[in-house]
């Protein structure tokens, strides 16, 4: 076996943001890029050598060389075995349902999740550990510093090897078994949800549409909607994944996923729409004409978990990130079960997970998980919702109006401003901090600011520190406005505002959410100088 030391130089622009490392696919294709920083990944996961890996990605720009490279670095740093998808493809949730499976020593994805594909778009890249979650902020600052002063990298010399048929082959002494992505997802899932039921529910005719979006759940929906539960076989669309997502953007909301939202509009002959992201951890759940936001799905899925069958125990607790809103936290209060607030990035939520306080997780931005994986799960919110509709017997429509008479609504929406300059938005947010004496106690119009700071949370399972979190205005009616910077783009700085009220009376409901929210979008405009800072007049995208 030849394994070659290659030096290199550092490269000082490998900081992970919210969900890893991801920057231009030109950037990545610099010479020893990526080969720099999977090796300090390898430092930094000291106990790997003998070990097993997983290893896939989302299909998009880059994933087949990318794998290649890992592949022959593993083999050269003494990784015995690779669990690699084939053709190079795994979904994130599938990811980490085989690390925990396999009890591998953790693995690597390659995605930059919802942001675009192809040459001139992006790629990432992304480790996680033996319970088949995020690497924490110590492993990643760890990475990073290493990055930073790494002389060389270890490779061995060899041919790239095909990944196209089932099988095992071997790279030095290196075992690489290629697998059916979706095989043991397929089965974790037949566990959680009553596959019975939801089949009975396609044979008597409903329908719904699935949007891949050319991206990588095109071949667990086909197997597991189409194949297993018997929803006919055009209920997935645009199914196939493509390099460049078929020159989509492959983030399912209502901008993007637009094929999906039309095929739901009022006449439709579908019930229920859903769609998922470049690397299959988020997710849209539509009804015919209907919306269902991310923070509701949250909270329904909390005050009906109890009916599915991977959760008929009821729940061990829930968690949000801090910017979602507080609709899942009214159903914790009823269910007298604890309610967290972690800052935004599923890493978060690992601890509370392993350590059995919680059993469901969101976020407001198309995310929503359980502790049968460490990640964030799109197909799984897919199927909990169709579970929950074959138990419940109701359109998607009457089961979150039901939910809203019961807990009350919270009217919510997030702004975001894109590709701002850096340093106006570094300014902007300062600002925000060195203001935040000041607006403590101050009234807006029918709003007062009851509270507010620069969010900080403490782990309750490791007491680790993570300070600077997003600055939260916390009103006396329970309305919320929060600022924070985006930690995946790949352009500038994102602003993402988001705003949130309270509205306890069924019989008050309007239903436009940005009328409700007409004077709080106002307030957070003016608070904020986001005008005079940026100049923009309205945001690039509103969900
Ligand atoms: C965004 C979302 C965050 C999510 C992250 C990764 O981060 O807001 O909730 O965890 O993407 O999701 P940011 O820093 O841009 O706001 V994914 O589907 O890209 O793994
Ligand atoms: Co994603």
């Amino acid at each position: 076996m030849n394994i070659l030391k290659i030096t290199t130089q550092a490269f000082d622009d490998q900081k992970p943001g919210t969900s890893g490392l991801r920057k231009k696919v030109k950037v990545f294709q610099q010479d020893n890029y990526l080969e720099n920083f999977v090796q300090s990944v390898f430092h930094v996961a000291e106990n790997i050598q003998g070990q097993t890996l997983v290893l896939g990605g989302d299909g998009r720009y880059y994933n087949k060389q990318a794998i290649q490279i890992i592949l022959r670095m593993a083999a050269a740093n003494g990784i015995s075995k690779v669990l690699v998808g084939q053709n190079g493809l795994l979904s994130t949730p599938a990811v980490s349902a085989l690390i925990r499976k396999h009890n591998t020593a953790g693995g690597i994805i390659l995605s930059a999740s919802h942001n675009p594909g192809g040459p001139d778009a992006d790629f990432g890249i992304k480790f996680n550990i033996q319970n088949g979650g995020p690497a924490p902020t110590p492993f990643t600052d760890a990475v990073y510093e290493y990055s930073q002063n790494i002389s060389s990298y270890n490779i061995i010399d060899t041919d790239d090897i095909d990944l196209n048929s089932l099988g095992q082959l071997n790279i030095g002494d290196m075992l690489v078994d290629i697998i059916d992505p979706v095989t043991d997802y397929a089965e974790l899932m037949s566990h959680l949800f009553d596959f019975n039921n939801i089949k009975v529910m396609f044979d008597s005719g409903f329908s719904m549409r699935f949007d891949a979006m050319h991206a990588i759940t095109g071949p667990y929906a086909q197997e597991i909607l189409e194949n297993r539960l018997g929803a006919g076989p055009c209920t997935v669309i645009n199914a196939e994944p493509l390099e460049d997502f078929g020159g989509g953007h492959p983030d399912p909301n209502l901008k993007h996923a637009h094929e999906l939202v039309s095929l739901l509009r009022n006449n439709s002959q579908h019930s229920f729409g859903a769609a998922s992201d470049g690397d299959g951890d988020r997710n849209m759940i539509l009804g015919k004409n209907f919306f269902v936001t991310p923070s509701d799905s949250l909270a329904i899925m909390a005050a009906n978990a109890h009916l599915l069958p991977g959760y008929k125990n009821g729940l061990s607790g829930v968690a949000r990130s801090m910017p979602t809103s507080a609709a899942v936290d009214r159903v914790a209060e009823k269910l007298g079960i604890e309610c967290y607030e972690t800052p935004t990035g599923w890493k978060f939520f690992g601890n509370l997970l392993d350590d059995n306080k919680i059993t469901l997780c969101g976020e407001e931005s198309f995310g929503s998980g359980s502790d049968h994986v460490r990640e964030k799960d799109g197909l799984w919110a897919v199927l909990f919702w169709l579970n929950l509709i074959a138990v419940k017997k109701q359109s998607i429509s009457q089961i979150v109006t039901d939910h809203w008479a019961r807990f009350g609504q919270n009217y919510y929406c997030r702004h975001d401003y894109e590709a701002i300059d850096s340093q106006i938005a570094d300014d902007l947010m300062q600002h925000l901090v060195d203001s935040l004496d000041q607006l403590q106690g101050q009234s807006f119009g029918n709003y007062q600011i009851e509270n507010c700071d620069n969010f900080s949370y403490t782990d309750p399972v490791d007491n680790s520190v993570s300070s600077n979190q997003g600055i939260r205005l916390l009103f006396s009616d329970g309305s919320r406005i929060v600022y924070r910077l985006s930690g995946t783009g790949t352009e500038g700085a994102t602003l993402r505002v988001y705003i949130e009220k309270y509205e306890p009376d069924v019989s008050q409901q309007n239903g436009d959410t940005q009328l409700v929210l007409s004077e709080l979008i106002e307030i957070a405009n003016t608070v904020a100088q986001i005008l005079t800072r940026t100049g923009r007049t309205t945001p690039d995208v509103i969900t």
